[in-house]
């Protein structure tokens, strides 16, 4: 088996990016609604993530914020004239829709799409599938754009596979990788993925009652079909609806894995620990579990703190290393038990490096949310856009942009500005050149 590495392709904060509390069932989208944002502060934190795995050996990509405000998505709903107007009218229907149309979420590259690398796949080829994320309507904007980049990117033949998203339909309800974790002995190994649902059409009584349920089990399996994946290596887990109902709106606020190693809140899962035995069995060798238990810290703490959304990452010695929010560090519970975690010589964790994300954070994206992960091999890395990918001097030169056009803080009254609209389009044209990108939004055609 040819050996294969992580990549992560972190969405890079857009100049718009604001709190308008549009996600129910995310605590922190709806606790921090109406407040004042700082876009370039927010697109700087992403920036160093993505330099701090970069500077540890990692290769780390960059995908592109989307165009917003996106007027044309005004047009289509039947509101007509200039930007001004157009801007004034949403706004007088209801605020909340010209928020989701300024709406910078295309930052949680984890929703982007959902992907399996070659070693899992009938055709040997990495499969994506753009996430439809029709669950909520400022999210459902992106997949078209979404869909252009990630062709851009992974633009080639040979090695990849990007479908079209699943249909618009709630009965497909996509979110993409937050509600998807593979397993392997070794990134390069043919490896067992999981697919966790919220909702069975089948299973009424299985939704959450307070909040709703964002990934649906008809849609896991037509992922996993399209992707030509082994049924033996395919595992379907519902989400626990008490998780869902504390704020689970993803399974990546509450469980996360990497290789052997799986991570997750004894309440995560509403199946058995038979998954368990599901998974390891295709492998072939156990997985390394870390359950943390109620007596350890609670369901709120793990959604305030963040802490599953962490990413585990296999460093090029061999060993894992934590990327955590900093909020888990806050949290004196799970502080105690990252340490402990660390300490423990019976999983492979030896590392923990603690990320300021907290822009996103506020509105419920942690540092596992802003990436994309891509398993490839060597020749598969090679193939991909090489203009994404992260060097010293394209850090140099984003962080110059960024400077240059985004906005210190943005509040809901900006939204009505028809130049910052304007003075946005510029800016994007610009990145398209810098990421060597050209064509990528629906206002270059
Ligand atoms: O879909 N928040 C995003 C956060 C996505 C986090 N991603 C993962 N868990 N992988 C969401 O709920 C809030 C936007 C606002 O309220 O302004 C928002 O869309």
């Amino acid at each position: 088996m040819p050996i294969a590495r992580e990549t992560n392709f972190d969405g890079l904060i857009g100049p718009t990016h604001n709190y308008a509390g549009l996600s129910p069932g995310n605590v922190a989208s709806v606790t921090n609604a109406g407040g004042t944002s700082k876009p370039k502060a927010a697109a700087l934190q992403g920036l160093l993530k993505m330099k701090t795995l970069m500077d540890l050996g990692l290769t780390q990509g960059v995908m592109p914020p989307q165009h917003r405000p996106d007027l044309g998505a005004l047009r289509r709903i039947g509101f007509s004239g200039s930007d001004e107007q157009l801007l004034k009218d949403a706004h007088d229907a209801d605020p909340t829709l010209l928020a989701a149309i300024w709406s910078a979420s295309s930052m949680w590259a984890a929703n982007a799409a959902t992907v399996s690398p070659s070693a899992d796949t009938a055709d040997n080829k990495v499969h994506l599938t753009p996430a439809n994320l029709i669950s909520n309507y400022h999210r459902s904007l992106e997949h078209p754009t979404t869909t252009r980049m990630l062709r851009m990117i992974f633009n080639n033949d040979n090695h990849f596979v990007v479908h079209d998203p699943l249909p618009d339909q709630m009965r497909y309800a996509d979110e993409g990788a937050a509600n998807h974790i593979r397993f392997a002995t070794k990134h390069g190994e043919p490896g067992v993925e999981m697919f966790v649902y919220g909702f069975d059409r089948e299973d009424t009584a299985g939704g959450a009652r307070k909040y709703p349920s964002r990934q649906t089990r008809a849609a896991t399996q037509a992922i996993a079909r399209l992707h030509k994946l082994d049924p033996i290596n395919t595992v379907y887990t519902r989400q626990h609806p008490d998780a869902i109902d504390a704020g689970v709106f993803h399974n990546d606020v509450i469980a996360t894995g990497n290789e052997q190693v799986f991570f997750y809140h004894e309440q995560a899962f509403a199946t058995s620990r038979s998954m368990i035995t599901d998974i390891a069995g295709p492998l072939g060798e156990p997985l390394t579990i870390i359950e943390a238990h109620n007596t350890d810290f609670s369901l709120e703490d793990a959604v305030t703190s963040y802490i599953f959304n962490s990413q585990i990452v296999t460093m090029n010695d061999g060993n894992m290393a934590l990327f955590a929010p900093l909020e888990s560090k806050e949290n004196p519970r799970v502080e105690a038990f990252v340490n402990r975690m660390i300490a423990d010589a019976s999983n492979p964790i030896n590392a923990v490096h603690y990320l300021d994300v907290r822009e996103s954070m506020r509105n419920g994206g942690g540092p596992a949310c802003l990436r994309l992960r891509v398993v490839m091999t060597d020749q598969e890395r090679s193939a991909v856009h090489q203009g994404v990918l992260l060097s010293e001097p394209l850090y140099k030169t984003l962080v110059g942009w960024v400077e240059k056009h985004y906005p210190d803080e943005l509040t809901s009254d900006d939204l009505l500005d028809p130049k910052l609209a304007n003075s946005l389009t510029d800016a994007l044209d610009e990145l398209t050149g810098i990421l060597d990108l050209p064509g990528l939004y629906p206002f270059q055609h």
